[in-house]
């Protein structure tokens, strides 16, 4: 069994600065600026097809002084603003480093030939026309060993979101010469828990909005719209309405999207996690604690490949950021700081030096399996797995209707929490007016961290709240929700959302504040199936459960833990009629209907939160 290694890593900058002092040979070079020169290729693939390449190496090192490994980022988003500048800027501490970096344009995107196909599906290699993604980046890195001069032979791909699912793909059947990868917030499995559904409920304004930037021409167009999309959707009744006002039907996605909204072969062929059934390549996944878009790939990626690691190359970085965050600064996010540049931490000490070890054979990355940042705290920790258990013992925090949150088993009691949830007034996920996903003003991206108070005194919810807590209670490792439930309708949506209350008298803007620290929703209909949803029993008590993710939290003494049930999440989530229909995407206004919802939490219908603690 492996023994737990829980070190905590420099809690302070200051502390930090130290530890990479002690073994400065080998750690990041300082990121001073180093220039590149620029190259473009168009690259053959095995279909004929060509793609288009940005190569950035530094200048003179064509020539001269010892090969180089590649570092390789392909994408959709467009690759002509790489230059020596956006490096340095972007990648300071990979750039100081010194990589040859390739920057390419995915089949049917900006400059590449070909036709793009949204988050192509891995398929059976039989025939040269047989492509996908594994295929084409075999294809670009055969071309730039034989092309590229003065290389090492070696690969690195990373990148993150779209591009992290490109990066896993570079690891699945991998070319020889690909030595290390890092998916970060890799796009997984787009219906079960990333971009497009989440346990089945369909994410309307992120297809909406992320289809048309890609399906609807070969560059990105953002969606622009004045009108609060709340009203927008609400007015549309559906998605099909919406769909059709923007005339975006016949996109590829949203044709799906309008007539295949169940787990069907469509949406399973397009999992990654499946094809991660053996570690071919040095893998780093990483991930933020408050995605907005991916929260799920990196874990389910860890997830199936950590099994596999025999030899111990695969890792963990979990932190306290948004999509990509770690690229940015990040002493906070919204209006929650951390004390600490995370990001900047996570870069110099762990992502700088994983690529020089496995691509120049340098000494200096220590990280042994999970770095993971404790917030509430804000200190990281290591562990020997994900989630840790060695250590940790489970608990269960039960919804009641005298004690609110206890971790005591209820003995008595029936209904815990009761509310109407009516669809002509959903609850909004975020503060109204809500803008586009990317358009003008948006406050997308930190959403997540948004003070849940703007909709905690709804009637149309259930909370449920410890009292003021007397000591520290620290959430570690995945957290479910096990909610036994029952509508008056004949479907209905789940939303369980773990709150940190702070005190009233915390400093600044967080006097009072309501920060989710996990959330999700499952749409009842899945309950028995995600492949054929079936109406759900009126009045009759079901269980429901699903998880809320990985956390790693600290509830500091002084704060509350509270927990919040809601039916919609709107207009993030399209809403549930609350009748059966065998198409939501098509259901008439006529089904939407206002109805009951109990959650329960007696002895024999506990609902609670399960997750582990520290011993
Ligand atoms: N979250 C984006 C994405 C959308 C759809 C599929 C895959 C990825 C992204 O940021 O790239």
């Amino acid at each position: 069994m492996k023994v737990l290694r829980r070190c905590r890593m420099a809690l302070s900058l200051g502390l930090l600065v130290s530890v990479v002092a002690v073994r400065a040979q080998d750690a990041p070079q300082k990121a001073a600026s180093k220039e590149y020169t620029r190259s473009e290729a168009m690259v053959p693939m095995r279909d004929g097809a060509k793609l288009h390449v940005v190569i950035l190496r530094p200048v003179g090192s064509e020539s001269a002084g010892s090969p180089l490994p590649f570092l390789m980022e392909r994408t959709p988003y467009g690759t002509a603003n790489n230059s020596s500048k956006s490096v340095n800027i972007s990648k300071p501490e990979l750039a100081a480093s010194g990589y040859i970096f390739v920057f390419g344009d995915i089949r049917g995107r900006y400059e590449s030939e070909g036709q793009f196909v949204m988050t192509r599906a891995i398929v059976e290699h039989t025939t040269k026309n047989d492509v996908d993604e594994t295929t084409d980046t075999r294809d670009t890195i055969d071309w730039l060993l034989k092309n590229v001069p003065n290389n090492s032979g070696r690969v690195g791909v990373l990148g993150v979101s779209y591009p992290g699912f490109l990066a896993i793909s570079a690891g699945i059947d991998a070319h020889s010469a690909v030595k290390a990868i890092s998916p970060q917030a890799p796009m997984t499995n787009v219906w079960l828990g990333d971009d497009f559904f989440h346990n089945g409920a369909f994410r309307e304004t992120y297809g909406f909005d992320y289809v048309q930037q890609l399906e609807g021409q070969k560059i990105d167009v953002r969606v622009q719209n004045k009108e609060d999309m709340y009203d927008f959707f609400l007015r549309n009744v559906n998605f099909a309405g919406a769909a059709q006002a923007a005339k975006m039907e016949n996109l590829p996605s949203a044709k799906v999207f309008l007539t295949q909204p169940a787990y069907t072969k469509f949406w399973q062929d397009m999992a990654v996690e499946k094809h991660l059934t053996k570690v071919e390549v040095p893998t780093l996944e990483v991930g933020g604690w408050w995605d907005q878009e991916d929260m799920w790939g990196t874990q389910a990626e860890y997830a199936a490949l950590e099994p596999h690691d025999k030899d111990h190359d695969v890792f963990l970085v979990l932190g306290p950021w948004n999509h990509g965050g770690w690229n940015r600064r990040t002493l906070s996010l919204g209006a929650i700081n951390f004390g600490v540049d995370a990001g900047e931490q996570y870069r110099k000490t762990i992502e700088a030096p994983f690529f020089e070890k496995y691509l120049k054979d340098r000494t200096g990355f220590e990280l042994k399996n999970t770095a993971s940042f404790r917030t509430g705290v804000n200190q990281w920790e290591r562990y020997d797995a994900w989630p840790p258990k060695a250590g940790f013992h489970e608990e269960k925090l039960y919804l009641t209707k005298g004690e609110g949150l206890s971790f005591a088993e209820p003995k008595s009691g029936e209904v815990a929490g009761s509310y109407v949830a009516d669809p002509a007034n959903p609850v909004p996920y975020r503060a109204r007016p809500i803008q586009p996903t990317y358009g003008d003003g948006s406050k997308w991206r930190t959403w997540l961290v948004e003070d849940q108070r703007f909709v905690s005194s709804r009637k149309d919810l259930a909370n449920f709240s410890t009292p003021v807590l007397d000591k520290d209670v620290t959430v570690t490792g995945d957290v479910m929700a096990d909610i036994f439930a029952a509508t008056t309708g004949s479907d209905a949506d789940w939303v369980v959302k773990l709150i940190d209350v702070y005190p009233d008298d915390a400093p600044g803007p967080m006097g009072g504040y309501q920060l989710m620290i996990v959330d999700e929703i499952f749409r009842g209909r899945y309950v028995k199936s995600f492949e054929k949803p079936e109406a759900l029993t009126p009045g009759k008590v079901t269980e429901f459960k699903w998880s809320l993710h990985g956390a790693d939290h600290t509830f500091l003494k002084g704060h509350k833990i509270m927990v919040e049930v809601q039916s919609s999440w709107f207009p993030l989530y399209d809403r549930n009629p609350q009748t059966f229909v065998p198409n939501i995407m098509t259901a008439p206004a006529s089904a939407y209907k206002a109805a009951t919802q109990t959650i329960y939490g007696s002895e024999k219908y506990p609902s609670h939160l399960e997750f582990s603690v520290p011993e």
